[in-house]
């Protein structure tokens, strides 16, 4: 295994802060005018269901593969199990889609985007990282420093059972502290890369540092 991923924080709150407070402006007067996402499926807890393909992939589970590659010492191609014997961690967050809807206190469960990133021995020095959706379609970016917040998860359960097929399962990304369309469904690869790739809504005209603002609410301060 490859050696820890250790990154300094400082530097993040102003801007995040200030970001955010931005972001909020831009969601007040976008609200409602998203192209594209279809059919909008309502689901358990208050969750919509949202894909912008035609429906929802299908996975074996036995034939999972999560690939960890670019910018790191070990490859990695991570199956259920092996996600399982990673480092185990929990948490109790809100989950908020930039058009306005929210679902609070939805418990969720899998494995660190940084002990994955530390597993596969991610340079620290690399800016960024792609996810990709085995959707074909949908894709994320998270800077170094987004990526390693201890409110960052790949996903395994909701609710306390897997994740759903609908809700991205059987691995989903989890970006607490930013709107849902961070929070990439049927994940299969993450890309240790030197820039930030605009992901698919970004490329479509949303913020990239998509911070959740306080005037919603939420108690995610950037700094966390
Ligand atoms: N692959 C994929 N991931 C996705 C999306 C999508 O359309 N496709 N929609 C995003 C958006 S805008 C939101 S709000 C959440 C919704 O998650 P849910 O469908 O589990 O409610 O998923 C995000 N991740
Ligand atoms: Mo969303």
């Amino acid at each position: 295994m490859g050696r820890r991923v250790v990154l300094g924080m400082v530097g993040l709150g102003v801007v995040g802060v200030f970001a955010g407070r931005a972001a909020q402006q831009t969601v007040n007067s976008t609200v409602g005018t998203i192209p594209g996402l279809g059919a909008v499926v309502p689901a358990a807890g208050g969750f919509r269901i949202y894909t912008v393909t035609n429906g929802y992939p299908e996975m074996n589970p036995n034939a999972y593969r999560l690939a960890v590659y670019g910018g790191v010492n070990n490859e990695l191609s991570l199956s259920l199990a092996d996600l399982a014997d990673l480092p185990q961690t929990q948490m109790t967050k809100d989950f908020q889609c930039v058009t306005g809807w929210r679902v609070d206190d939805v418990p969720w469960n899998g494995v660190l985007l940084s002990d994955i990133l530390a597993a596969a021995g991610a340079n620290p020095e690399a800016y960024a990282l792609r996810f990709f959706s085995f959707d074909g379609v949908y894709t994320e970016s998270l800077t170094m420093e987004q990526a390693m917040r201890p409110d960052v998860l790949i996903a395994t359960a909701m609710f306390g059972k897997p994740v759903t097929r609908e809700h991205g399962g059987p691995v989903r990304l989890y970006v607490a502290p930013m709107y849902g369309y961070k929070s990439l469904k049927w994940l299969s690869g993450i890309e240790v890369v030197n820039t930030v790739v605009p992901g698919y809504w970004e490329q479509r005209g949303y913020d990239i540092d998509a911070w959740v603002g306080a005037s919603n609410g939420r108690n995610d301060d950037p700094i966390a």
